[in-house]
């Protein structure tokens, strides 16, 4: 690429001509947060998906959110700038071995988190978000065994409000379960007004001495809503673009992680995308997703059924 060229502005033309829609995630670098048409967490930007008219759209994400997007919108072309930007908790499923998880529990009702492959997702009962997911497991009766894939925090704590005993599949985010438990109380002793606010995703302890627990939106709500002035923030520090937006007065501290000296804790995957590889994604609407007809037809399934039980 010349790097004389201006690359916004070229994106914003090629978008244009293109008639393409760009969804960033809160986890992305800020430029690209600011570039994209509408941000969101995974299930917004999903939805986001459904109800465009565009032709083409970037994701500016990880792989699986494509998928989904893609899921939703089997019609339209979905491309991402770099295919390698994964997940570490996706990946920590791999079908054959979900597959031969699940037939060891033939009674048991599989639900998954909306973080996870399209593979996964054709193997699940009902899907769900960090938001919805106790509402999803109330909605099966007590009798009812399940399973809960991939994430064992979030289904620990969903175990925990709950008061079941789901069977959980052993899959975490990298970025998630890193935070220092340590770090974060002597954050906390620094600012003693301070509220420590967490996504489920995150390991027991931290989720305990956590004033409030929420997905990447419940969290951008309780920020905007609450009267504290000071937030000690748990989950990746890409939303802390969107949340210092939404509320300028108020301070926010994010959370170190326990493995080295850098004060933010980003998901590598997620800062994959890049301004150039953007402009290039868009000009040669490649890298693009592909899925197969049968497997975007049962990992629909699944996906509906979540949106019935939340409606
Ligand atoms: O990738 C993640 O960890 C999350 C929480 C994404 C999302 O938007 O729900
Ligand atoms: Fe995956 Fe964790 Fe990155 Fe989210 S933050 S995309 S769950 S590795």
């Amino acid at each position: 690429v010349d790097r004389n060229l201006n690359l916004i502005e070229e994106i914003k033309r090629l978008k244009k001509e293109k008639n393409a829609v760009i969804l960033g995630h809160f986890y992305i670098t800020g430029d690209l947060q600011d570039i994209s048409d509408y941000t969101g967490d995974s299930l917004g930007l999903a939805q986001k998906a459904a109800n465009t008219d565009a032709d083409i759209i970037v994701f500016l994400g990880v792989h699986f959110m494509a998928e989904t997007a893609k899921i939703l919108n089997p019609n339209k072309k979905v491309i991402i700038p770099d295919l390698k930007a994964s997940c570490s908790l996706a990946e920590s499923a791999p079908k054959n071995k979900f597959a031969a998880f699940k037939a060891k529990y033939p009674d048991h009702k599989v639900i998954s988190y909306i973080n996870c492959t399209a593979d996964i997702k054709t193997l699940s009962d009902v899907i769900c978000t960090s938001s919805n997911a106790e509402a999803i497991v109330n909605s099966f009766p007590k009798e009812q065994p399940l399973i809960f894939a991939p994430d064992k925090n979030l289904g620990n704590y969903i175990n925990s409000v709950t008061g079941r005993d789901m069977v959980l599949w052993d899959g975490a985010c990298m970025v998630h379960e890193k935070y220092s438990l340590e770090k974060i109380l002597k954050l906390k002793e620094e600012n003693p007004g301070a509220s420590i606010i967490a996504h489920p995703e995150c390991e027991k302890p931290i989720l305990i001495v956590a004033d409030f627990v929420g997905s990447t939106t419940a969290l951008l709500k309780h920020v905007e809503k609450s009267e504290k002035q000071t937030f000690i923030v748990v989950t990746e520090s890409g939303i802390l673009h969107q949340m210092g937006k939404d509320n300028p007065e108020k301070t926010l501290i994010p959370a170190p992680p326990n493995d080295s000296t850098c004060a933010c804790n980003d998901c590598a995957y997620m800062k994959l995308n890049t301004m150039e590889k953007l402009f290039l994604c868009l000009e040669h609407e490649q890298p693009e997703l592909h899925l197969a007809q049968e497997q975007i037809e049962q990992a629909r399934k699944p996906i509906e059924k979540m949106l019935e039980i939340s409606a």
